[in-house]
């Protein structure tokens, strides 16, 4: 268990923790000289039953108060300092309010310096306090009467921390993977650099990578301390020393958090609730500027407000926070707003999806989805969001999200469409709403191009789901095509229903056309010379051909210059083999390799890029990643392997 100081300046909290430790937390010169805290102290108070109690001990100068929250993220009970004689001043308010904010909900009061006062300043000052609790959660949490100077009640509440320590079930952190954030580094002397702060969720074990957020430096952990003692892992609600291997000290910094590599997600913008204090005088606007606190980290930051224009005093809302640089930040994690001028804590909350949306972010399907988003539970939540996003869950976003791990059970009846770095999830009927989309569209573009044989599906997902990733229309397309209600013929989709007809005279040329232009392979007869040889009129032959090629089943090169489907994926192969080979298509090699002359490369090329299956790199081309360009060659079942696939 953490436990962490909290009180005005000069209340006694250093010297109560090193009443109850032994160790002075104030080490830095400046400290010792004025007299008072300003960085974080840590102490360590080993117990009866072998528990190590850590203790974070906080400035009370209202001038580090980001270093108070820095400490205060992290700890499972708060130790509240109030001096007797003082009685609760503006950095005890203060120091209430983030503890609250940020989630902290159990602790104990310390009566400090009560060797200082008589019997009736007691009573008074602890009735002072216990009016100022009332309207917190540490309303009725004890109260014990000490004196660092005389020891009076250090043993009563070194007893009761022990109790609670003991009675404290640690952080809950199910298939939750490692973080920290780090509120210190410094290089030792043979160890290297070293980063410090309380393990937020997950395990770190010795010899594990690691990732520096927002940075996305990597480096090892060499060895580490946990609770002050050598350790070979540090689990979480652990206070832990990582010496890092492969960063430099200037590498990382108080506010940067260190996580499994899986977990590194910076954002500059995350959607939140946010609570404004009750002490304020006014309501906040839209856009205000304020200091963001979250974790260690400190940064500037805007507050756009997705319901309403202000928020008023004691209300809360949903917002969107906008930091100046990016940050580390996942679901539930707590953060503490303060005014322009960081001289007062004005509010604070909870991330509920760290990757906020740039646009249309008051959209009412938006607030609809982040309402439903709050809950405690991922599971519940990723059933909630399935049932109000149509356009699907990115699931691997929402595993690094809400530091968590999804397996296809969890997914009940939902779809899951994986591809590439992709893998998203759909609710059964967004699914089913999808497929009747795709089937509704075709319909209507048969209906207005009757001449051609149907959309590729770039066009489909340009014309009808530019929000959703090709892969999905290529999984819904295919489920179709599955079930015999969609046709393909090469790259074109189409109804089952709808073709492109020949007449009886035209099939009968087709006939004749298209064996000669397999035969011919990469060198066929230009479309004058095939009427000719034929003995067809040559504009029959011309709109043969332009109705062969809308068919799919040959492709114009050139103007009036048709290669069969078979000899065009071949010719893909070929280019894919030479860029997996040399990384690019050129000219060059493909023409070697494909045995025809330079002119007649350049078309193809040139062609491919047209299609869509390459694109010109200055004088190479490159298979597109995206390419949608399917081919078999003839003979082959669809999805037949030595056709031209989609990666
Ligand atoms: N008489 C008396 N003096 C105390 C007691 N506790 C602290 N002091 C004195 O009060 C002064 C401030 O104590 P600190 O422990 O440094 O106070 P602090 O809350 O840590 O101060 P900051 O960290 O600067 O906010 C010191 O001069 C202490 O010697 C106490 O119980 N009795
Ligand atoms: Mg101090």
């Amino acid at each position: 268990m953490i436990v962490g100081t909290a009180g005005h300046i000069d209340h006694g909290k250093t010297s109560l923790v090193k009443a109850l430790t032994g160790v002075d937390t104030d080490r830095l010169k400046e400290e010792k000289a004025r007299g008072i805290s300003i960085e974080l102290g840590y102490a360590y108070l080993p117990l009866r039953d072998g528990q190590v109690l850590g203790f974070v001990d906080v400035p009370g100068h209202e001038r580090f108060v980001d270093h108070m929250v820095a400490g205060a993220t992290g700890i499972d009970y708060v130790l509240v300092v109030i001096a007797a004689d003082d009685g609760p001043m503006p950095q005890t308010l203060e120091h209430l309010d983030i503890v609250e904010l940020l989630g902290v909900r159990r602790g104990a009061i310390a009566m400090s310096k009560i060797d200082r006062v008589d019997d009736a300043r007691r009573a008074e000052c602890r009735a002072q306090i216990c009016a100022l609790l009332a309207s917190t959660s540490l309303a009725g949490a004890p109260m014990f009467d000490v004196s660092s100077a005389t020891g009076e009640g250090l043993a009563e509440l070194k007893e009761h921390l022990a109790h609670e320590a003991a009675a404290f079930e640690g952080r809950r952190s199910t298939g939750a993977a490692f973080r920290l954030a780090v509120d210190r580094c410094f290089t030792l002397d043979g160890v290297g650099t070293v980063v410090t702060g309380t393990v937020a969720s997950g395990e770190v074990r010795v010899g594990d990578e690691v990732a520096v957020t927002p940075s996305g430096r990597i480096a090892r952990v060499r060895s580490l301390h946990a609770q002050n003692r050598t350790s070979t892992a540090g689990r979480c609600g652990e206070r832990c020393a990582l010496a890092l291997a492969g960063l430099a000290k200037e590498e990382v910094a108080r506010g940067e958090w260190i996580v499994a590599p899986r977990l590194h997600a910076p954002t500059s913008r995350f959607e939140a609730r946010l609570r404004l204090s009750a002490r304020e005088s006014r309501a906040l606007a839209h856009w205000s500027p304020v200091h963001l606190h979250l974790g260690t980290e400190h940064v500037l930051a805007r507050v756009a407000l997705l319901e309403g224009e202000t928020l008023p005093p004691g209300r809360d809302a949903l917002a969107q926070i906008v930091s100046e640089r990016p940050i580390g930040a996942l679901s539930g994690d707590a953060f503490v707003i303060r005014d322009a001028s960081a001289s007062r804590t004005i509010g604070g909350g909870r991330v509920i999806e760290p990757a906020g949306r740039e646009r249309h972010r008051r959209a009412p399907e938006r607030i609809e989805v982040l309402r439903r988003f709050e809950c405690e539970d991922p599971l519940e939540r990723l059933r909630r969001a399935l049932e109000v996003s149509p356009d699907g869950v990115d699931l691997a976003a929402f595993a690094i999200a809400h530091n968590t791990l999804i397996d296809e059970r969890q997914l009940g009846d939902a779809v899951r469409v994986v591809s590439g770095s992709l893998d998203f999830a759909l609710s059964r009927s967004s699914w089913m709403r999808i497929r009747e989309r795709l089937l509704a569209m075709l319909a209507e573009y048969h209906d207005r191009h009757p001449d051609e044989l149907g959309p590729d599906l770039g066009r489909v997902r340009r014309m009808e789901f530019p929000r959703h990733d090709v892969a999905l229309v290529e999984e819904a397309a295919t489920s179709l095509l599955g079930e015999g209600k969609l046709s393909r013929n090469g790259p074109w989709w189409h109804l089952p229903s709808h073709s492109l007809k020949l007449t009886a005279q035209e099939e009968a040329l087709a006939q004749r056309v298209l064996p000669r232009l397999e035969d011919e392979r990469f060198d066929p007869a230009w479309a004058r010379d095939l009427a000719h040889d034929l003995g067809a009129p040559e504009n029959d032959m011309r709109a043969l051909l332009r109705r062969l090629a809308r068919r799919g089943e040959v492709f114009a090169i050139v103007k009036d210059l048709y290669f069969s489907r078979s000899a065009v994926a071949e010719l893909a192969e070929i280019a894919r083999s030479l860029e997996d080979e040399c990384g690019a298509v050129r000219v060059a090699e493909f023409r070697d390799r494909a045995g025809i002359g330079r002119k007649r490369a350049v078309q193809v090329l040139e062609f491919f890029d047209r299609v869509g299956f390459t694109r010109r790199a200055r004088d190479d081309h490159r298979i597109r990643a995206d390419n949608l360009l399917k081919l078999e060659r003839k003979g082959l079942a669809p999805g037949g392997a030595a056709g031209l696939q989609t990666r």
